[in-house]
């Protein structure tokens, strides 16, 4: 027994984790992949690093060192419960089972709960920032118990992406919760992406500029407080050229969005535990109706608005969109968090929503600047009942919001779709007004179901005898 931390499944995620390992003093990474092929073509293609290989689950076993500690890598779902139980019967209590794919967080903890059963310690890991996070520093996010973390902690620090002198990875909570920030940080980067490439369609149709002269803006736009690696890969993007027809690249790409299900998840996530993501669930139906072609066609002919949509200072129009873009993204950030925070109320977890912040700044798609603003907010008030309401949003907020109802009233004008600026503004005007017509509705409850309603001006619940002679009784809460 030789090594001190071992990878399982050996594909693009886990040969790049086990190298991403290997480099580091200190570690000796033991290897093993179903098929045979991909454990030998790691060792073959990275001479360089010391791998332990092994070829069944025993020799693997007998190739770590106690406690055993092992990081699964292979397609979430089927895959991962049928190493988890190839493990659990080589591997003894005390030793340490990682789960470093993308698995739902209700799955992680039924999972950790018959892991337990077994002595042996079950961590769900989220780790973000795709091939080349996972190779050369990703951002991660454990849960899973407490205990595992001793031994588990240096070894993830050692291989974490690092923002500031600190490595992004911290322990988020036990069982699901390391999945459940996971999902989340997801949902966001969905929002985040469709709000840019919303920000990117208005300005071409309303001043006309080439994706390369966008690309200029959005590369200055990364110089101030939108700063973030999204920013930077979208200047890269629009820069671009088809090899092909000359073309901007932008301009040959199918435009139908993909997804492999992390926004859903969050937006379903949501809604179960009522939380108001609209940003995220925006962005996600965003995708959604994009990769509807056939309806896309027969709703082609239905007639937009006359006008010839064009601004009259291009300038201008920039700089409102770019206030307009970072006010729904301040709104996308706290609903994310919001989520965060009902979620680790559900599931009783203890999660430092300030930590969760910083360990986003380096390794993941989201890497911003604008995260330690977050992180200073939550360092100030730790129980934030609302993010966007921290004094520095706040400021964000309140010298924005001029631009963004201009933005979102130019977009409706002309027709152009910008349903996350427009839903992001919805839910700022829905969270911080005074009243809402929720009070008609639960009139309209109270009158076809009598779900009876509560009153401004007196505790208790009542009910209105709608069918009857319409006086107002005292009755039992049915909220
Ligand atoms: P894949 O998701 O393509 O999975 C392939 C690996 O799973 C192979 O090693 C395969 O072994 C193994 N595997 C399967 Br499939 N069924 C198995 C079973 N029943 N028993 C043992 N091994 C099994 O690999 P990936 O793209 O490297 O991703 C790994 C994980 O990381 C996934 O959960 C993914 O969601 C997550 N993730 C991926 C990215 C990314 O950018 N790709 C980013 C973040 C997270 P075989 O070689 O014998 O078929």
């Amino acid at each position: 027994a030789v090594a001190n931390i071992g990878v399982v499944g050996l594909a693009v995620m886990g040969s790049n984790l086990a190298r991403n390992l290997a480099s580091r003093e200190g570690n000796t990474v033991a290897v093993f992949n179903r098929s045979r092929s991909k454990t030998d073509e790691l060792l073959a293609e990275h001479p360089e690093a010391e791998f332990v290989p092994a070829y069944s689950y025993e020799e693997f076993a007998a190739s770590l060192a106690k406690p055993r500690t092992a990081i699964i890598m292979v397609k979430a779902g089927a895959g991962t419960d049928a190493v988890i139980q190839a493990l659990t019967e080589v591997f003894e209590p005390g030793d340490i089972i990682v789960d470093g794919g993308n698995a739902l967080f209700t799955d992680t903890i039924r999972r950790e709960k018959a892991v337990r059963e077994t002595g042996i310690n079950f961590v769900g890991a989220g780790i973000s920032g795709g091939e080349e996070g996972a190779l050369n520093g990703p951002s991660i996010m454990p849960g899973g118990p407490e205990e595992s973390w001793v031994t588990l902690g240096p070894i993830l620090k050692s291989i974490a992406a690092v923002a500031e002198g600190e490595p992004c990875v911290t322990h988020i909570g036990t069982d699901g919760a390391g999945h459940f920030v996971k999902m989340v940080h997801n949902g966001i980067e969905y929002a985040d992406m469709q709000l840019i490439a919303e920000a990117y369609d208005l300005i071409r149709r309303g001043t006309g500029k080439t994706p390369a002269e966008i690309a200029d803006v959005f590369a200055e736009w990364n110089k101030g407080e939108l700063e973030s690696y999204l920013i930077e890969i979208t200047a890269e993007v629009l820069r671009q050229d088809d090899a092909e027809t000359g073309k901007p690249l932008v301009d040959v790409i199918l435009d139908q969005a993909g997804a492999k299900g992390t926004g859903a998840w969050t937006v379903q996530t949501a809604l179960s535990l009522g939380v108001p993501v609209s940003g995220i669930a925006e962005a996600t139906f965003a995708r959604s109706l994009s990769s509807h072609p056939e309806q896309r066609e027969a709703a082609s002919a239905l007639p937009g608005p006359d006008e010839v949509f064009e601004v009259a200072d291009a300038d201008a129009f920039i700089e409102d969109v770019r206030q307009a873009l970072f006010a729904s993204k301040i709104v996308a950030y706290s609903q994310g968090f919001d989520e965060i925070r009902a979620g680790a109320a559900e599931y009783g977890w203890n999660i430092d929503l300030g930590a969760v912040s910083k360990i986003w700044r380096a390794g993941c798609i989201i890497r911003a600047q604008f995260l330690n603003r977050i992180a200073d907010a939550y360092a100030e008030t730790p129980e934030l009942p609302l993010l966007m309401a921290a004094p520095y949003f706040a400021d964000a907020l309140t010298r924005g919001q001029a631009a963004w109802r201009r933005v979102v009233i130019a977009a409706t004008q002309a027709g152009i779709p910008s349903p996350a600026f427009s839903s992001s503004l919805a839910y700022y005007d829905g969270i911080r007004a005074e009243r809402l017509p929720a009070a008609l509705v639960q009139g309209q409850r109270d009158f076809f179901g009598a779900h009876t309603y509560k009153r401004i001006d007196k505790p208790g619940t009542f009910h209105t005898l709608w069918s009857g002679d319409r006086t107002e009784i005292e009755a039992e809460d049915t909220h």
